[in-house]
């Protein structure tokens, strides 16, 4: 047996590998420094080195021979091996694992607050043998039990049949929507004392923290789909607050398709994959929902922001959250104020271009999940502010929208935003499954001081959450599995029904009662107690309030608000649907809803498509289309974000040859300035260089196409360069940074590579691209990645 080996001292090469969880780097020894020293890097570079330490000792399989033939029947100790460092078998770098079962209680409580409920049922199976469910140690775990070596395999075996039976049951449903997802830990901490607004107990104290669990999805893909369809994002999170659980289910989109929860059925199958065959897959581009879309006109403004670039961010991390309805806020007095809820992140709203989300699909359909994982693992902590929009009855009244309807927003402009606090993820799941599959959201999940609103989708959507988790997670008692137990105790009389973990005291389960005292009693006044609203003297009716007849106002406001980069996104994403449409009749609806919204961006869809621009769909209403100003915060434009060129990703292209000392030193600078650089070249292995030590390509340009990175170099070199251009791999990545417009810099021999690319030097009208540095200094460089991307090259069609 190898001795351990023991992380041993090396240069930076290979030290952005330790922050990307694709392709690892090839030489196996870790990396002892990210160029900057901070206490979740160390863990992470910890972790990252003992675990391969711990890889190391295990070469081979020593128990193989004795599994075959009579040797078979004396079952043989598993090889095992402890770790280095307890951190190699952590499922995150900051795990804060911390209960008996844990064993020693290691590693220490970190920075993160946590959920005890999860604490309780944590498993490591550090020195552990293998047991039964039912703790029976497992002597071999490589054979069934069998009437003599060849022979038939006996029905008494239950090691057997309990293992195959519960990998047979490991699939639960799917969500009906959302499915596809990930999620993260963190704590929302109040700015200030609100109060004044609200008697929620997250919002009463300066500084306090409350843990939350956020989850992130697509709509209409299935769980194993790609991360980068264009659709809208889910942004729900569990606030497990001192008096409850607190539910904000919210969008990166701040409207919604519908009006009325009773067409949500209708909608989601209409942009599902068709019944038929079962296509497409994660993609509204297809007859059926534009057909529903163009019978459905309240989707007009919608429309406008999922053919946007908001419906293809570059990540969860620079996404807006919306709660989208209204809500109430209860103060301890009963006084309420309407309020929407904002999210907004600190990194900024980036997105992707359409031709790029496209390709990552193929490339890395989990870039969404790996970016937030990764991001959080190398301790850049996505932030997003909670800023709320508070306004009175009275001020509602004078909307010229209905607050009650989901494709309305307030803009910005009209009632600004209060900010009350900040959401920090700072700890990625333990186990994908028990936590991320099984979080159960709930909009009727709602504490002391908040309230619902009359919006009907919300109402029917307090029925649906509830009501879907029965099926999803198998019964009344979802509300026990840890990542769903809120941190204060739960006191009723609801009893049993499928997987009952409780176990309650006593024979009273009922209330009122004297023989247990009369406990557990109601709260009173201090308990959630529903917003008295009057309700004037009406008829029950089916029908929609007057103001929701208008459906193009503010698809209006929200196109004309676009910078004319984003309106040509917009109008492509149409013209990309409709091309999928195959009957003429559903292309022309959606044009005729178009001529609504704005003449110019109806004729270039019609264009693109080949048509006409038919006669407007006819309006609901009579009533004048509102006026609005236009909203510049309606862009993503808008913010830009503060954190610069963390977790960026730069490729730095390398082959035999390469300037290595010039390498070196833009790497470590790119690496402690937080960005994420690697070593990109035509296959794995180490590379002579013109000057230095040989470096290793971390990752092959196979592996690593370029529209996973965020922007490129090309180091000087001829020979480097040459030897780049050989491979068609090397023109494919230059053509598409540059397509994509992202920024570039090329140094000495570099340049070569953009003219074989035949990539232009200028911008079309001749003057110099901004994103496109020849020989420039890697300051201007770092400037323009924090910039994300050079819009000015664009062209449509792409002229690279
Ligand atoms: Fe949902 N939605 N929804 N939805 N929704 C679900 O609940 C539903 C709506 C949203 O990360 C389901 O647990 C109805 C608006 C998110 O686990 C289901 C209506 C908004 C998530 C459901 C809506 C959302 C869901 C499926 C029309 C933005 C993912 C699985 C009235 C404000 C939650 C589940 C997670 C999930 C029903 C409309 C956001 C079926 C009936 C509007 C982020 O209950």
């Amino acid at each position: 047996m190898p001795s351990k080996k023991k992380p041993v001292a090396g240069s930076t090469d290979g030290a952005g590998s330790v922050l990307s969880t694709m392709a690892g780097p090839a030489d196996p020894t870790p990396p002892t420094s990210l160029g900057t020293s901070n206490p979740v890097g160390d863990r992470l570079l910890e972790k990252t080195s003992a675990e391969k330490a711990l890889a190391t000792d295990m070469p081979f399989n020593p128990n193989k021979p004795g599994e075959y033939g009579n040797a078979s029947s004396v079952p043989l100790e598993g090889d095992h091996h402890t770790p280095s460092s307890h951190a190699a078998t952590g499922s995150t770098s900051s795990e804060i694992a911390s209960s008996d079962k844990v064993g020693s209680g290691n590693p220490p409580q970190g920075e993160n607050p946590t959920v005890d409920p999860l604490d309780r049922v944590r498993v490591d199976p550090a020195d552990r043998h293998l047991t039964t469910n039912q703790g029976i140690p497992v002597g071999d775990n490589q054979h069934s039990l069998k009437i003599g070596l060849r022979g038939p395999t006996a029905l008494e075996d239950f090691i057997l049949r309990e293992k195959i039976s519960h990998f047979d049951h490991e699939r639960i449903p799917e969500r009906v929507v959302h499915a596809r997802g990930s999620a993260a830990h963190g704590f929302f901490e109040a700015y200030d004392d609100f109060s004044s607004v609200t008697r929620a107990s997250l919002l009463n104290t300066k500084g306090k923290r409350t843990p939350t669990f956020v989850r992130f999805s697509t709509v209409a893909g299935e769980r194993g789909s790609t991360d980068t369809a264009r659709d809208v994002r889910g942004f729900s999170v569990k606030f497990y607050t001192d008096e409850g659980n607190w539910d904000l289910v919210g969008n990166n989109i701040p409207v919604f398709f519908i009006q009325d929860a009773i067409k949500f059925p209708d909608l989601v199958h209409a942009a599902k994959p068709e019944p038929h065959h079962q296509m497409p897959q994660a993609s509204t581009a297809h007859d059926t929902f534009w057909d529903f879309a163009g019978l459905s006109p309240e989707i007009a403004h919608m429309l406008m922001w999922v053919m946007s670039d908001r419906a293809i961010p570059r990540s969860y991390r620079t996404m807006q959250g919306f709660g989208v309805h209204t809500f109430r806020l209860v103060n301890a007095q009963g006084e309420s104020t309407f309020v929407k809820f904002h999210w907004t992140p600190l990194q900024g709203t980036h997105s992707l271009v359409w031709d790029e989300a496209v390709k990552i699909s193929g490339a890395d359909p989990d870039f969404h999940r790996r970016d937030l994982w990764e991001a959080i693992e190398s301790g850049n902590f996505p932030e997003w502010e909670l800023g709320l929009q508070l306004f009175t009855e009275a001020q509602a009244a004078e909307f010229p929208f209905d607050i009650l309807d989901s494709t309305k927003l307030i803009p910005e402009e009209l009632v600004p935003l209060t900010p009350v606090g900040r959401l920090v993820l700072n700890r990625n799941p333990d186990n994908f499954f028990a936590e991320t599959e099984q979080v159960a959201f709930c909009t009727s999940h709602v504490v002391p001081g908040i309230d619902f609103s009359n919006d009907p989708l919300l109402q029917g959507r307090n029925f649906s959450y509830q009501d879907t988790q029965l099926t999803r997670l198998g019964g009344p008692n979802f509300h026990e599995i840890p990542i769903n137990a809120p941190i204060v105790q739960i006191q009723n009389n609801q009893r049993d029904g499928f997987h009952r973990q409780a176990i309650n005291r006593g024979r009273v389960n009922y209330e009122p009662n004297s023989l247990g005292g009369g406990v557990p009693y109601q709260a009173g006044p201090r308990g959630f107690n529903s917003y008295p609203e009057t309700i004037a003297s009406v008829d029950k009716v089916r029908g929609n309030p007057e103001l929701f007849a208008e459906h193009y106002g503010q698809a209006r406001l929200f196109f004309q608000s676009q910078t004319p980069v984003e309106q040509a996104h917009i109008a492509n994403a149409f013209r990309f649907e409709l091309s999928r449409v195959q009957t003429p009749m559903v292309r022309e609806r959606i044009l005729a809803l178009l001529a609504n919204v704005d003449a110019g961006l109806v004729a270039k869809v019609a264009e693109g498509i080949g048509m006409e621009v038919p006669a407007p769909l006819p309006r609901a209403t009579d009533m004048p289309v509102p006026e609005y100003a236009p909203s510049p915060a309606l862009s993503l434009m808008a913010r830009a974000g503060q954190t610069g060129i963390r977790t960026r990703r730069v490729a730095i292209l390398v082959a035999p040859g390469v300037d290595g000392d010039a390498v070196r030193a833009i790497y470590n600078e790119l690496l402690a300035g937080g960005a994420v650089p690697r070593l990109v070249g035509n296959m794995l292995g180490k590379v002579q260089v013109s000057n230095g030590t040989p470096l290793d390509v971390e990752v092959s340009l196979e592996a690593g196409p370029s529209v996973l990175y965020d922007a490129m170099i090309v180091p000087d070199g001829a020979q480097a360069v040459a030897a780049l251009a050989r491979n068609a791999h090397t023109i494919d990545f230059v053509r598409e940074q540059y397509r994509h417009c992202k920024p570039i810099l090329v140094l000495g021999a570099g340049a070569n590579l953009l003219a074989k690319a035949m990539v232009p030097s200028t911008l079309p009208d001749g003057s110099d691209d901004p994103g496109l540095l020849v020989d420039a200094p890697l300051a201007a460089f770092i400037e323009a990645l924090a910039g994300h991307r050079a819009f000015a090259r664009e062209t449509d069609p792409p002229l690279v």
